[in-house]
């Protein structure tokens, strides 16, 4: 393999070399009944984003899928997707790259003034309304891979192009685990994690939803993963699932 991916962590690992998708494979697992497994990948040959994009994952990266069924309402699974925002940034911190999150779930690293993506997450999840089944939280991280091989509209970059060296990725993976674990078992730590690390706080932000545009300063964030902003008009908080685009203006 290219990866030898011996984690100390409360989850089976399953490794490829190459796989389509990590997420579809972490839901297939899912249906046949697994849990607390995680699929990992040193290339996709079919990665997704959310509402259907496409996901560069050349080999060199870090694709994994994190498989567990909390005994959560459907409503409460947003804040996995924070917690995996949160382990990814203090994993990359960690490696020496000064990461921080974009509301909702980007991983984003300033270079020379301007911000790169450097982590994408895409949680997925089914159940009933009041406990879900089963949660996929997909993390993606440009670990050792050249920026100019990702598609550029994004303004990716790499922990290795941060760097200027390749970064050890079983032992990103195994911090990143780690915290993920931590932070599933007392999701009200998740958010004081996530302030910390926050760029879009403070920040005057413009939301597309659905229902509208909300504008104003990004004010807080609020269980499971409402993004609260002061508006004219007062406060509105914005749902992960509803925001098409957040642009900082
Ligand atoms: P997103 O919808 O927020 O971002 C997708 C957008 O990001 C794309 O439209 C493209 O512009 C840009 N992009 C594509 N590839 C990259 C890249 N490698 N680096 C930076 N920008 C890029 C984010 O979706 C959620 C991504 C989750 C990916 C993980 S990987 C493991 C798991 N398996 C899988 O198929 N998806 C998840």
């Amino acid at each position: 393999p290219a990866v030898e991916y011996g984690l100390d962590a409360p989850f089976d690992v399953e490794y490829h070399d190459s796989i389509p998708s990590t997420n579809a494979r972490a839901r297939d697992l899912a249906a046949e009944g697994a849990s607390d497994v995680v699929v990992l990948a040193d290339e996709q040959t079919g990665g997704r984003g959310r509402l259907d994009r496409d996901w560069a994952s050349p080999s060199g990266g870090i694709w994994l899928s994190l498989l567990f069924r909390p005994d959560v309402p459907m409503a409460h699974a947003p804040v996995y997707t924070l917690a995996a925002a949160v382990a990814a940034t203090r994993a990359a911190r960690e490696a020496g790259v000064e990461a921080g999150i974009k509301w909702p779930n980007d991983v984003l690293v300033d270079v020379d003034g301007e911000e790169r993506k450097l982590v994408g997450i895409l949680t997925e999840m089914e159940g009933e309304a009041d406990r879900v089944s089963w949660v996929v939280v997909g993390i993606g991280v440009n670990a050792n891979v050249d920026p100019e091989s990702l598609p550029s509209e994004a303004n990716p970059t790499s922990l290795e192009a941060v760097r200027g060296a390749p970064v050890d990725r079983r032992l990103f993976t195994q911090r990143l685990v780690e915290t993920f674990d931590t932070l599933r078992q007392s999701p009200d730590s998740v958010l004081d994690a996530w302030r910390e690390y926050a760029t879009t706080l403070g920040r005057d932000v413009r939301v597309e939803t659905p229902r509208g545009v909300v504008e104003g300063e990004a004010v807080d964030v609020e269980f499971p993963g409402r993004l609260v902003v002061r508006t004219d008009d007062g406060r509105e908080t914005v749902s992960a699932g509803d925001c098409e685009h957040l642009r900082r203006v």
